[in-house]
């Protein structure tokens, strides 16, 4: 029965729904335009066109979509698969639509299908309003992720919340970041679907009662002082070659009814609806911040509901098919993307043991075995932690499980390091140096089976530093996974002529073995060879100086040095070291007009939190920096600088293929791993970087030879902390230094204003905490090797072929396979 009906809904709907060749595209396009959007052509805005297309493409993955979920069902029943959830409060998938052409390899033939009808496909895809659901690193490394999970072949969902109001959009006016409100559903979302019938409910707040069941067993009830419902809205998640479609389900609250009947029968219509709102202000907006905000309640709120939601519809599969909470390890691993999902310990044992009826003990075993905690900063103000009081006023229940949880494992500490009662104290999930909180790396740690870091470097810090007293605890759960990025998004659709340009020598099997990227090893010295890879990315070049010309009104020399910074703004990212060497280049030609220098075209893209003022400080430096540079007729056609606003994964796939030199420069020890570096690199740009995060582990692929290496090492940076840093003693040592920190500091940037960047400039010179200083001279001299490299374009060409050649490593493929192998103990089906 199941069989034929598959067969017969398959078969009805073939070709308008299926059908793959460019006259069936363009026929199921005109009839989504006209069924689904209510339009003919003559009428049609670009949108209706980008939603006609958008369903096109949607009904095709749907196919796959049903049919993953049946071998889901078919293959839970036989009990022979688990599950991979990946929890994230962030998610950056990037558009759709071109991502889905690609990977179900109809992109040539949408393009043809568009052309008939008279259309441009680029102009379609360009028309797609992100999801900005994340705020950097973290948010797309889960999408990358997610699309790998898909290609290689393992089931997952991703568990993540429905932001209506995404990262805001930055506009710059006068130099400055202005933070617009991001309405990405205005125009609607084709992508996904809700499902109401699958809503969740969620407690909060209240309090607890302790009773006697009728065997006598000791009980908790939780009685919420209100509750809130999750509707889950999926996406598709197709794999490249469409061999499997995963999940992306994220959570949207609301309130349980939409009237409080009594409010609304005595009259008080406002109060009725007020419940309402308050539900649904859970899942409005997205924290700007790559920080947590420590205490505010309605961020610890989003977390919990995500993951209560989550959880429970992961239970609610598990029932459907018939399996009991005690195997829920059996059938599922959640991975925690940082902290933020880390009440899930917690919330699971209270599924298990208050609502499940699962003793204490096996509840516990379960929840270690299903959690893994990948951890993604060693900023120790990142670290999150809630004021134990705001804490059990939203969850008071989880209060008593995180109590009863710490004061067993504090049992297990003292047994391990007998009469230690500072490790007991550092070890505690509850901080009580002063006012008191409730740890969330500590419960991640505890409650997990494995934790993690996303580089070499980062892991090996985390062991020694920020979780020194975990690892000396459980050494067996450390691991390291370091990063990686889709060669689909980042290669594949985002640089087509480079893909081509590879595919054509060494077919395309790279795509999802991006190892294979060594068989272009050989072409490295081939001089035809080099010159079509220089036209692409001089082809490239001239695509992004337009994109710089219409957004900014800088016009750049694509013949020029592409020397790119995009990423966050922060401080330990040093942009502001990138500006100390525009700046010293602007002096020197400035002082010796007819020196020779290599043009070079500095861009830089990225958004600052709005509360930072330092990083908003930075992006108003570089503005203003650029329109003393941009227009000084002694440096026209040798230094241009553009800030690129609104920086997102769109632009991104603008940016990253059209660099020469990608700029990795943070302090030694402060970047977890980074994964622009990575995307930079295998789009065939030097880096020029320090050895931090994951530079280190490119630095190893590509060959020293080829990468350029300034700057402290991490025991460096200790040694000099350690000895008592002064940045004075480099700024009254070094002449060039202080002649680029006098330039800010006199207001030459800032039409003669001397206080505009004082706040930057005084704690340079005062405490530099991310050592620009020091690394000031290294970086300059590397910053020259670079220069002069550029000038012999042949041994360029070499070496960016080789980073291309040599960048298999940092496919997201082989992260998440060695998830799946060392952490998740899941097999690809
Ligand atoms: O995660 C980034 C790291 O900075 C970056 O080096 C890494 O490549 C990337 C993916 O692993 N981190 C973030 O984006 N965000 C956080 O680390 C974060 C941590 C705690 C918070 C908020 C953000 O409360």
């Amino acid at each position: 029965m199941e069989n034929q009906d598959e067969v017969s809904t398959g078969e009805k709907c073939r070709n308008i729904r299926t059908g793959s060749s460019p006259d069936d595209i363009a026929q199921a396009f005109l009839d989504n335009l006209y069924y689904a959007q209510g339009r003919i052509p003559v009428l049609a805005t670009r949108n209706d066109l980008y939603m006609a297309l958008a369903y096109t493409v949607r009904d095709r993955l749907a196919a796959r979509w049903v049919a993953q979920m049946q071998q889901f069902r078919r293959a839970e029943l036989k009990k022979s698969i688990k599950v991979v959830c990946y929890l994230s409060a962030e998610f950056l998938p990037g558009p759709h639509l071109g991502n889905n052409l690609l990977n179900l390899g109809i992109y040539d033939e949408t393009r043809q299908a568009m052309e008939q009808l008279g259309y441009n496909l680029e102009e379609l895809i360009d028309q797609e309003t992100e999801p900005g659901l994340g705020n950097g690193g973290l948010g797309r490394l889960a999408s990358c992720f997610m699309d790998s999970l898909s290609t290689i072949v393992v089931p997952a969902f991703g568990y993540g919340i429905r932001y209506e109001f995404g990262i805001f959009d930055q506009e710059i006016r006068d130099g400055w970041q202005v933070e617009i409100t991001d309405k990405w559903l205005k125009l609607g979302n084709p992508w996904e679907m809700p499902l109401p019938e699958l809503c969740q409910e969620v407690k909060l707040g209240g309090h607890t009662e302790h009773y006697q069941d009728g065997q006598g067993r000791s009980r908790v009830r939780w009685i919420p002082a209100g509750v809130v419902e999750g509707i889950p809205y999926d996406t598709p998640i197709l794999g490249y070659g469409g061999n499997i479609c995963n999940t992306l389900r994220l959570w949207k609250a609301e309130a349980v009814e939409s009237f409080d009947f009594q409010d609304f029968n005595v009259g008080n219509y406002y109060a009725a609806v007020e419940e309402k709102v308050k539900s649904e202000t859970i899942t409005k907006v997205l924290y700007p911040n790559d920080e947590p905000e420590i205490g505010k309640m309605l961020r610890l709120i989003q977390e919990y509901f995500f993951v209560s939601c989550s959880l429970q519809d992961m239970i609610r599969i598990g029932k459907m098919l018939g399996n009991s909470p005690e195997c829920f390890d059996q059938r599922y691993v959640a991975q925690l993307n940082d902290t933020h999902p880390s009440i899930a310990v917690a919330e699971l044992m209270r599924l298990l043991v208050d609502e499940h009826d699962v003793a204490w003990e096996k509840a516990w075993e379960i929840t270690q075995n299903t959690f893994g905690y990948t951890n993604h900063t060693l900023l120790p103000e990142a670290l999150e932690k809630w004021p134990v009081e705001l804490f059990g006023q939203i969850l008071p229940r989880h209060l008593e499980i995180v109590y009863e949880i710490n004061r067993r494992f504090l049992d297990q500490v003292r047994l391990a390091f007998p009469g230690d009662e500072e490790q007991a104290a550092r070890l505690s999930l509850i901080d009580e140096s002063g006012c008191r909180y409730v740890r969330m790396a500590h419960l991640a740690c505890v409650g997990c089976h494995a934790v993690n870091g996303v580089a070499k470097l980062h892991s090996e810090l985390l062991k020694s530093e920020v979780l020194r007293d975990f690892h000396e605890m459980f050494p067996e759960k450390f691991h390291n996974v370091t990063n990686g990025v889709t060669p689909r998004r980042w290669m594949a659709l985002s640089n087509p002529r480079l893909a081509a340009l590879i595919s054509g020598v060494i077919g395309d099997g790279w795509i999802t073995q991006l190892d294979e990227l060594r068989k272009l090893e050989p072409f490295a010295d081939d001089p035809a060879f080099q010159e079509k890879w220089r036209r692409v990315k001089r082809e490239n070049k001239n695509d992004l100086a337009t994109l710089i010309l219409n957004r900014t009104g800088v016009a750049v020399d694509p013949d020029s040095l592409f020397d790119i910074q995009v990423k966050r703004l922060h401080e330990y990212k040093r942009q502001h070291l990138n500006v100390l060497h525009i700046i010293t280049l602007y002096a020197r030609l400035k002082r010796y007009p007819a020196s020779d220098c290599v043009p070079r075209t500095f861009v830089f893209g990225g958004k600052a939190a709005p509360g930072y003022a330092m990083a908003k400080l930075i992006i108003k430096l570089i503005n203003s920096v650029a329109g003393v540079v941009n227009t000084d007729p002694d440096i026209r056609g040798r230094l241009n600088v553009a800030f690129l606003p609104d920086f997102n994964v769109k632009t991104g796939q603008q940016v990253y293929p059209a660099a020469d030199l990608s700029e990795q420069i943070s302090l030694a020890g402060e970047e977890a791993s980074g994964t622009g570096n990575m995307k930079f690199s295998m789009n065939g740009a030097l880096t020029i970087g320090t050895l931090d995060g994951a530079n280190v582990e490119i630095r190893e692929e590509v060959g020293a030879e080829n990468f350029f290496l300034f700057g402290l090492k991490v025991d460096e940076v200790e040694e000099l902390k350690a000895r008592g840093y002064d940045p004075r003693k480099y700024y009254d040592s070094n002449p060039a230094l202080r002649e680029a920190i006098d330039l800010i500091r006199s207001g030459h940037f800032s039409g003669g204003n001397a206080q505009l960047f004082a706040p930057l400039v005084d704690l340079l010179m005062q405490r530099d905490n991310y050592m620009l200083f020091a690394d000031y001279q290294p970086y300059i001299d590397c910053q020259d090797r670079v220069s002069a490299a550029f000038r012999d374009q042949q041994n360029w060409t070499r070496m960016s072929i080789l980073n291309v050649a040599r960048m298999g490593k940092f496919s997201s493929d082989r992260a998440v396979r060695e998830y799946c192998d060392m952490i998740w103990k899941v097999q690809p089906v």
